[in-house]
């Protein structure tokens, strides 16, 4: 934990992903643990079009859930630790695959959302895109055309934004430091951004409660709750 530290103390160029770990002392479910399972139904099958297209109810009534319980969720000591990094850092992006926001509400500023973000809802026919944090109808309608509107967010199968992907390889290869925090490390492409990272120079850290397919790879695997460990790698 000291070299640890020291090694973040001393970086000019952080390199942070997060995932659903890092919420999850906020009260936010992960999605692979045993807290993983919606009325039996896995987050690959409903995060995915090809389930949005056949049963666009049951898609949309996770989501509604899921709006509804992070609208009673707050930033936990993790996301507010990472806020007070990248405030104190010359330069640190954070990448995070979480959907909910929380990282922007901690007051970080440099924030990439590889997945999306839940609280923008987008037409499937037209251009429509907007931030909506109201209690949505069981199949909201698109203001503009009428269509069908979905959760603007990255499902399996589907491209992440043009440029999100860049950018987040750019600083996984430029950076000096790089820490995965609270994800599983299952899912591509965040997944290989440590490993990108540590074939370009990086020293990586990863902070998660279990270990993971990154956990033999990184150069410290540091395992506990985001929040206890981040509270003392970040005074
Ligand atoms: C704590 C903690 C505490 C708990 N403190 N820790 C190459 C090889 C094989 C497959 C692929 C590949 N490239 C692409 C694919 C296909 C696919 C994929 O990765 N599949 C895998 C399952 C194998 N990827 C894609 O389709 C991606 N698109 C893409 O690559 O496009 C191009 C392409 C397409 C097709 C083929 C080839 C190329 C898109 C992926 C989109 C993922 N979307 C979701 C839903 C987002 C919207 C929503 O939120 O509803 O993103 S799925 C879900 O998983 C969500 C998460 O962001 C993502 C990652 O999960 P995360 O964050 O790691 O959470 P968990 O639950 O898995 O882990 C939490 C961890 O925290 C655990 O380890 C706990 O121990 C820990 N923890 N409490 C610290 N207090
Ligand atoms: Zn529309």
């Amino acid at each position: 934990m000291q070299t640890v530290m020291a090694l973040v103390d001393g970086a000019e160029r952080i390199a942070v992903l997060t995932g659903a770990g890092v919420s999850a002392e906020s009260g936010v479910p992960t999605f692979r643990g045993e807290d993983g399972l919606w009325k039996n139904h896995r987050a690959e099958e409903l995060a995915h079009p090809e389930t949005f297209s056949r049963e666009p109810h049951l898609v949309w009534e996770f989501y509604n859930w899921r709006r509804s319980l992070l609208s009673k969720c707050k930033p936990n000591r993790a996301h507010h630790a990472l806020a007070a990094l990248e405030a104190h850092a010359s330069s640190m992006l954070l990448m995070t695959q979480n959907v909910d926001g929380l990282h922007h509400m901690a007051g970080s500023h440099n924030v990439i959302e590889m997945h999306g973000n839940i609280w923008r809802v987008k037409c499937t026919r037209c251009t429509y895109l907007a931030e909506d944090y109201s209690e949505l109808p069981e199949l909201p309608k698109c203001p503009s055309c009428g269509d069908l509107l979905r959760p603007d967010v990255v499902w399996f199968g589907e491209q992440l934004e043009p440029g999100t992907l860049h950018s987040c390889v750019e600083a996984a290869a430029h950076a000096d430091i790089f820490m995965t925090v609270g994800t599983s490390g299952i899912v591509q492409p965040a997944a290989s951004l440590a490993d990108l990272a540590k074939r370009h120079g990086a020293v990586t850290v990863e902070i998660n409660l279990d270990p993971t397919p990154n956990s033999g790879l990184v150069d410290f695997s540091l395992q506990g709750k985001a929040a206890d460990i981040l509270d003392k790698l970040i005074p």
